[in-house]
């Protein structure tokens, strides 16, 4: 019936023109298509949604992506020229945002009623650019007049002591996969102002809160102002999730007093925290008595916890509260003393003796449920991390091991693989995940495993013409694409990465040529204050650069930094993969999301029994994943007993201690800035917080073997396939369908 439509949309002239109709008429499409309704609504409130681009994922839920692109070719075009002209959101840093918005895919598939609640960032996170090998930060605007965004006429006062402002509530609807439609709700104030960024920078004047609450996604928090700045956001965020949800809950009929039958919250880490003194407050200031407030908030409240590192588990110091919220401060001192009058342990502490806020202690004390998000990573926080508060309340924690969306992550970024996938087992995988079993029947098949090779092939190439056009690199589609990519960190250990590209390099320069060319992708921001991350990403860069000017050694290793890697990068070149770096230190990664994209798309995991990966190794079994390095036991006894030297390492091994020196040898610094370099080198030999020369040697180990192992062609096939069919469990479909057995019960 749309068949005219999208024919007259394909005959537009211009690629701008037919980009705008296709979004005018997909936006109608899901109006038509009805919201998702019921009585109870999950909030699922996250300072982060990294949607990525929208036009091709809602086709395809609407079940017309086909019907579109086959118009289009009819008429020269291609759909993924016509992508060209939407501007990808950033808005969100990494793992965290990207999960939000694979969780909303889910949850509209799944026919549940629930929304997202966020900030209408402006900038969003920072454009990457490097110059002169060096990352630098640039505005990264998206939002354009006409765009998925529709304004609402919903707004609220936000208070903030003396300064008052009025909110705007703008949607995006979110469909389901041949299924009606949920919303992302993004709330804005029109006062915010994108000209006080200085162009080709992010740099502004922070004091004035009415021009840039809603400007940029912070990245990191390390100046004061900076702080203040994520707390006025976090509020106005959490105010505006409150205000809509008791406004929503009283249309429906509720009394207040029964709120939880109408509302659950998920908080998408401790940003959202302030949701449950929020909600506390509004009730009461509506006559309900202060206990039975806090008794209804935490029954709807429940807590996501993605990481252990405790520099990120938010503890803001109560004055900055006080400046920015007076009016949460008794209440949240309320809550502080019922806990103190009832545990004397000051490890369970909403404010500390220092006077802060632990807002996770918040979440776990006036929650209904505290989840981790892979088995290993809950694990960690029963036994230690948040041990004191499982002691108290075992019954509040749970696991909910992370997933993604096969929509986004296979059926659009590979539909080669899905429609080879579909021959050999018919689509019931498209909404039952686990049915990619099925695919084991032809684990020694060789002409399933010839297809493999060649799809992977395929979309190798694709994804060199994608990167020459966009960026001038080239790249040889029969070397090995060996990548990692996700946010810089030192615990992810990209610097591991590195020194393993040293050892290479030094190995070919002494004459041992690799039987075919390595191509070692990297893409990842690292936080602008975050010097560190900085000097690694500025490694890498030098790296490339001597690498590619070495005669000797470039015809066997290449090694690439994409630029400002996003949503739209990960698409193209998890496809091409052949082998997923997850390497970082055991223990410290929570779950890790890309490590499921990747297998999902026939690639075999290189990694440390980490995060998710420990669950993946489960699954896949030992001949089809390599691992490697010290256990996530042994790593925590290091910590435990502070007997970790990188000094020792460096002092007692030769054959490290060249690889590091490498770091501030001539040749970096004839490309490179010697004062990062210099400084990298210092904190791996002196610090290495995260360990990396612990494991460096199992590392290089493990990681020749594999090398040497994806010449056997077929036999390597045999590992692509394994990973696809035991990738079901890692659909967000199921870890949504967990969450709301467990959690919201709608
Ligand atoms: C906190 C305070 C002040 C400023 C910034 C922040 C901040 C911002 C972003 C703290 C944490 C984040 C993001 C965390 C994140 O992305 N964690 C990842 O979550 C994924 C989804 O659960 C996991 O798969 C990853 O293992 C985890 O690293």
């Amino acid at each position: 019936m749309y068949e005219t439509e999208i024919e007259n949309i394909a005959s537009k002239g211009s690629n701008e023109e037919i980009y705008y109709s296709l979004l005018e008429f997909t936006k109608n499409m899901m109006q038509q298509k009805g919201r998702i309704e019921g009585k109870k609504k999950l909030y699922y409130i996250s300072a982060e949604f990294l949607i990525g681009k929208l036009l091709s994922n809602n086709l395809i839920n609407l079940g017309i992506y086909e019907q579109v692109a086959d118009a289009l070719k009819a008429h020269g075009k291609n759909i993924s020229d016509i992508e060209e002209i939407e501007n990808e959101p950033s808005l969100g840093n990494g793992g965290l945002g990207r999960l939000a918005a694979c969780f909303l895919d889910s949850i509209a598939t799944l026919g549940l009623n629930g929304d997202g609640i966020g900030i209408n960032y402006h900038l969003g996170l920072f454009k990457q650019e490097f110059e002169k090998n060096l990352q630098k930060e640039v505005k990264n605007p998206w939002i354009t007049d006409r765009s998925w965004l529709r304004r609402t006429d919903v707004g609220y006062e936000i208070i903030f002591g003396e300064l008052r402002l009025k909110s705007v509530m703008y949607e995006i609807d979110v469909t389901g996969y041949d299924n009606k439609c949920n919303t992302l709700k993004l709330f804005d104030i029109d006062t915010t102002d994108e000209n006080i960024v200085q162009e080709g920078s992010i740099w502004f004047d922070k004091n004035d809160i009415r021009k840039n609450l809603t400007l940029f996604l912070y990245p990191d928090d390390s100046d004061y102002q900076g702080q203040l700045l994520r707390i006025y956001q976090q509020y106005f965020m959490v105010s505006n999730a409150a205000q809509l949800i008791i406004d929503e809950a009283l249309a429906k009929g509720s009394s207040l007093h029964d709120l939880y039958d109408y509302a659950v919250v998920q908080i998408n880490d401790t940003h959202p925290t302030m949701v449950i003194p929020e909600l506390i407050r509004l009730l009461v200031k509506r006559g309900i008595d202060m206990n039975e407030a806090i008794d209804i908030v935490s029954k709807m409240c429940a807590y996501t916890n993605h990481t252990i590192l405790s520099e990120a588990l938010e503890k803001w110091p109560i004055w900055y509260l006080e400046k920015v919220v007076p009016q949460l401060i008794p209440i949240i001192k309320m809550l502080d003393v019922k806990v103190k009058e009832r545990y004397n342990n000051p490890k369970l502490a909403i404010i500390d003796n220092e006077n802060r806020v632990h807002m996770a202690h918040i979440d776990i004390h006036y929650g209904c449920s505290v989840n981790g998000v892979a088995a290993l990573h809950t694990d960690i926080l029963k036994a230690s991390e948040l041990k004191d508060f499982y002691d108290i309340y075992p019954h509040k924690f749970n696991n909910k091991t992370n997933g993604i969306t096969f929509r986004r992550w296979l059926l659009y970024c590979n539909h080669e693989l899905s429609d080879f996938i579909t021959s050999k087992i018919g689509d019931g995988y498209k909404k039952d995940a686990t049915q990619l079993e099925k695919l084991m029947q032809f684990a020694s098949d060789s002409d399933t495993l010839n297809a493999l090779l060649d799809i992977k092939d395929k979309k190798k190439k694709e994804f060199k013409d994608y990167i020459f056009a966009k960026e001038g690199i080239t790249l040889d589609e029969n070397s090995i694409f060996d990548v990692q990519v996700k946010r810089l960190h030192e615990y992810k250990r990209q610097q591991m990465n590195a020194l393993y590209i040293i050892y290479k390099y030094l190995d070919i320069k002494a004459g041992n040529k690799p039987k075919r060319p390595i191509t070692m992708i990297f893409g990842a921001k690292a936080a602008p204050a975050y010097t560190i991350a900085k000097d690694i990403i500025h490694l890498i860069l030098c790296l490339s650069e001597v690498i590619k000017n070495d005669a000797d050694v470039n015809p066997y290793l290449k090694v690439v930094m994409l630029e400002n890697y996003n949503v739209s990068y990960a698409e193209k070149v998890i496809p091409a993969t052949d082998i997923s770096e997850q390497i970082s230190l055991a223990s410290k990664e929570a779950s890790g999301t890309s490590n499921m994209k990747f297998m999902l798309n026939g690639a075999v995991t290189l990694g440390t029994d980490d995060g998710a990966n420990v669950e993946i190794h489960e699954f896949v079994g030992d001949d089809n994943i390599y691992i490697f390095g010290e256990s996530s036991n042994q790593v925590i006894e290091h910590y435990a007993k502070s007997d970790y030297s990188p000094e020792k390492i460096y002092d007692e091994d030769k054959d490290i201690a060249k690889l590091v020196d490498f770091i501030i040898s001539k040749e970096l610094f004839a490309v490179g800035n010697k004062k990062s370099l210099i400084r990298l080198y210092m904190e791996i030999v002196t610090k290495d917080w995260f360990m990396a020369l612990l494991d460096l040697k199992d590392y290089i180990r493990v990681k020749e073997i594999t090398l040497a192992d994806y010449e056997d062609r077929q036999k390597w096939a045999g590992k692509m396939l394994v990973n696809i069919a035991k990738a079901g469990f890692f659909s967000s479909d199921r870890t949504i369908a967990q969450y709301n057995e467990d959690i919201w019960k709608l």
